[in-house]
């Protein structure tokens, strides 16, 4: 089915300038009588408040920082703060409209964008909502602390539970939002919107887009702010966010109830520099940060540059934008300045700018400018504001004291498995909400007509191969395991490079456009990081969802994403948040150095992604069936070798209905009792070849077991079979250095030691690139070397010649040479 956006020659190649709209700078104008008329008095002093409240927060982490000690109360305080001292204003003035349910994202500098949502929330929310939160969040440990502390109302007492969450999460203690697994950078508390803060710069940008097109593709009120720094500017996947936030189909092509393009609002807290440089004058060119917008789209994101030393000129803006997400007229871009006093980190010598500087700011303090703005408009007198102060000191006192006590605030106990079982939800859920998924047709209608009357099995009664369009196939198979949970679960949503009328890059979706509604299937622009990054932020919203990466090398490209992101979430908020995301990604061949690698690897190297990676029609459906009923984020890899390819190993080929491998265990593909193989992907063929060579021309019988699990991954029959065999090698299409087989191998080593009779041998590809197709026989493993290596390196087979060098010699000669 084509799209129907046709591209006229005659339109494009037309003469013309491009004009851009005007960026508003500063726009905003004081007007105290329409002010004082619009939010009323005691809202105006509740900013206030609030900006007194972040400042001392932060300065009273300052104290703890540089001295030890705040207000007589000593602690030493061994992590980070990334303090925010001068930038109070900018995030009182944008929480003061949102409310819980809209999103916010932030940095490593969020402390005062946490403390300030959650004042809004709990000024907005009612006495039985807020109790609710506190009681059943973490089944209540935290106000179970700050109960008992003197408190004249609910919401008096639930913002000593907010400073004392954020405080017990900055000192790792289980009473923190987190438990104390995010701590100071990573802090943050669902219920009041508030969502994953982010340590690696321009980390939020993606992230919070996924937020927005889960509030956008399932109906969600509410709006998503990523805030982020100026200096993000410089990172990939900031504009990668902001590609995928402004794309033309939200308007052109997705259902118009939808209500158009994703509710995205990137504000840059722009604060001139990041650490020691200046963007502006030094590492970037925009001169006014705004003018990115102008990059981006025709409306130019409705960006604008606003004072963010003047809360009622953010408050202002916030409402405007809001407007305009919520027409679905989005994304939005804020350039709101501000300024910190404070280092980048206690720790900053601040050798990069002068004390000038710092006293030009200081004098326009935001803090004291707008009680300058109370005073002289007669909303409060000097007495009342300073008790603000004073009052609050004593209180954050009261909170630090519990924070600080190793009694009242333990932390988790790390000679246990503790961090360990929080890395995997490991839930089963049939879909993320209760409601019909909107399909375009039903099921019955589909492409599974064709796929289902396929033959399962590849194989005729005489074991010869049936014409492979005549088989399912191991993509087709992958087909069925995808639809079947679109049409249980509403939230599940695809998307990558060519998803949609391209069928996915090999063909996997072919199928499914005819089936989903353009907002549940859909084509993004070539930006990989802020794919997998969109989908991080959309499972941590509450949907399920599936993401496409090409190529296994164009993981580079997304890296933070999957390592940092995907990995993290689940264990950093302490199980608050579930991960039910699938990243789909094809291993290659035939492609050269950049399209035929395989990561395997690095994906087992970094904890918290599971792992997959079927080698058999049977196994991509009943495995992707698996990793689609789960909460948590599996990196599935795919071999390209494969696609096309019908079942030929388990008996009865693929079933039509629905099934579940079980997750972990590998499988024996070939039974034997002399030599045990063990293969990772697409290799299994080219094992069982070997295996049926050395039995005809050596009569020895090899085990093949097709390990098809990286994480988690069961190795209780692997050992079984290397007991009965005393021998083992392992093969896959990894590069052999730091290969995944290489930790199997280590593994075996120590839990089988007694049972071997020679070294366990991995047999890889090359340490090198891999080369074009018509060479890549020399590159990736044979069965011949399979079976010299088996000769060299464990049992000599008697009159057997090796063709390849495999012996130990080889091992140190090339490594020696760096290959
Ligand atoms: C990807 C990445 N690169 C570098 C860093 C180290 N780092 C931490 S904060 C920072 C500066 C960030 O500046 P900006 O985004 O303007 O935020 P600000 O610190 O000013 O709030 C840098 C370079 C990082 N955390 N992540
Ligand atoms: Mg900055």
């Amino acid at each position: 089915m084509t799209k129907l956006i046709t591209i006229d020659p005659s339109d494009v190649r037309k003469p013309g300038v491009l004009t851009a709209p005007e960026i508003p700078i500063n726009a905003y104008v004081s007007d105290p009588t329409a002010e004082a008329a619009k939010y009323g008095t005691d809202n105006l002093v509740r900013i206030y408040r609030d900006m007194v409240y972040i400042r001392e927060f932060e300065s009273m982490l300052d104290h703890i920082k540089k001295e030890g000690a705040y207000q007589g109360i000593e602690y030493n305080h061994r992590g980070p703060a990334h303090l925010s001292i001068g930038q109070e204003s900018a995030v009182v003035g944008q929480a003061y409209h949102l409310t819980p349910e809209d999103f916010i994202f932030g940095s490593h500098r969020s402390h005062g964008e946490i403390l300030a949502k959650s004042f809004s929330a709990i000024h907005k929310l009612d006495d039985d909502a807020l109790m609710a939160i506190m009681e059943t969040y973490m089944d209540g440990v935290a106000l179970r602390v700050v109960e008992d502390f003197p408190h004249a109302s609910v919401k008096d007492l639930a913002i000593d539970y907010i400073l004392y969450g954020a405080l017990a999460e900055i000192f790792g203690r289980i009473q923190g939002f987190n438990k104390g697994m995010g701590g100071s950078m990573h802090a943050f508390f669902p219920p009041f919107g508030v969502m994953p803060n982010n340590a690696i710069v321009g980390g939020s940008a993606d992230i919070a887009t996924g937020s927005a097109l889960f509030k956008r593709i399932n109906r969600k009120p509410g709006i998503v702010i990523a805030n982020i720094g100026d200096a993000s500017m410089g990172c990939g996947p900031v504009w990668e966010a902001m590609m995928i936030a402004a794309m033309d189909q939200y308007r052109t092509l997705w259902p118009e109830e939808i209500g158009g393009a994703p509710p995205m609002l990137f504000n840059f807290m722009n604060n001139f520099y990041g650490m020691g440089g200046q963007p502006v004058g030094e590492t970037m060119g925009f001169g006014v940060l705004a003018r990115v917008g102008m990059g981006v789209n025709p409306e130019a994101m409705h960006a604008e540059r606003v004072d963010g030393y003047n809360p009622l000129a953010i408050i202002d803006a916030i409402e405007r934008k809001r407007a305009i997400l919520e027409a679905g007229r989005g994304p939005v871009l804020l350039d709101t300045i501000t300024y910190r006093f404070s280092g980048h980190s206690p720790s900053d010598a601040m050798a990069y700018r002068t004390k000038e500087e710092l006293d030009l700011w200081r004098s326009q303090d935001a803090l004291i400018g707008y009680r300058e703005y109370l005073l002289e408009n007669g909303h409060a007198d000097e007495r009342a504001l300073d008790a603000v102060h004073e009052a609050f000191i004593e209180r954050l006192a009261r909170v630090l004291a519990a924070a600080v006590s190793l009694e009242t605030s333990p932390r988790v106990d790390v000679h246990t498995d503790a961090i360990g079982e929080m890395m995997f939800s490991n839930q089963r859920v049939e879909r993320m909400e209760e409601r019909e998924p909107e399909v375009l047709i039903p099921q019955e209608e589909s492409r599974l007509k064709v796929t289902l009357k396929k033959n399962r099995f590849g194989l005729d009664a005489d074991g010869k191969p049936l014409p492979k369009l005549r088989c399912v196939t191991y993509a087709e198979a992958l087909f069925e395991a995808l639809m079947h949970r679109f049409y249980i679960d509403p939230t599940m949503a695809a998307w990558g490079e060519e998803n949609r009328d391209w069928g996915g890059a090999f063909g996997v979706y072919r199928g499914l456009t005819e089936c989903l509604p353009y907002h549940r299937l859909f084509n993004t622009s070539i930006s990989e990081a802020a794919i997998v990054g969109a989908a991080v932020g959309y499972a941590v919203s509450g949907g399920r969802v599936v993401a496409e990466l090409m190529y296994n090398d164009f993981m580079g490209r997304a890296g933070d994403e999957v390592f940092n992101q995907m990995a993290k979430w689940q264990a950093m908020s302490a199980g608050v948040l579930t991960m039910p995301l699938v990243l789909r990604v094809s291993i290659g061949s035939k492609y050269g150095a950049q399209h035929s690698q395989d990561w395997t690897s690095m994906v087992a190297h970094v904890p918290g992604l599971k792992a997959y990676f079927p080698a058999t029609p049977y196994d991509a459906k009943g495995m992707l069936n698996l990793a689609l009923s789960g909460t948590d984020p599996v990196v599935f890899f795919e071999s390209q070798r494969l696609y096309s390819e019908p079942e030929t190993l388990v008996e009865g080929g693929v079933p039509t209905g629905y099934y579940e491998v079980p997750e972990g265990e590998p499988v024996v593909r070939r039974p034997g009792g002399d030599v045990t193989l063990i293969t990772l992907g697409a290799t299994l063929y080219r094992g069982l070849e070997a295996a049926r060579q050395l039995e005809e021309r050596y009569g020895l019988s090899m085990e093949v077991i097709d390990a098809r699990f990286i994480n988690p991954l069961n190795y209780e029959p692997l050992v079984a079979s290397v007991k009965k065999t005393g021998k083992v090698l392992l093969a896959s299409d990894a590069s052999e250095r730091g290969s995944f087989l290489h930790t199997m191998a280590s593994n075996l080593s120590q839990l089988a030691f007694d049972y071997l009779d020679g070294p366990v041998a991995v047999v890889g590809a090359r340490n090198w690139i891999t080369p074009p197709a018509e060479l890549e026989d020399g590159f990736f493993p044979q069965p011949e070397w399979i079976i010299d290596t088996l000769h060299e390196r464990i049992l000599p087979l008697p009159g057997h010649t090796p063709t390849t060098r495999q012996g130990v010699e080889r091992i140190v000669a090339l490594n020696r040479a760096g290959m």
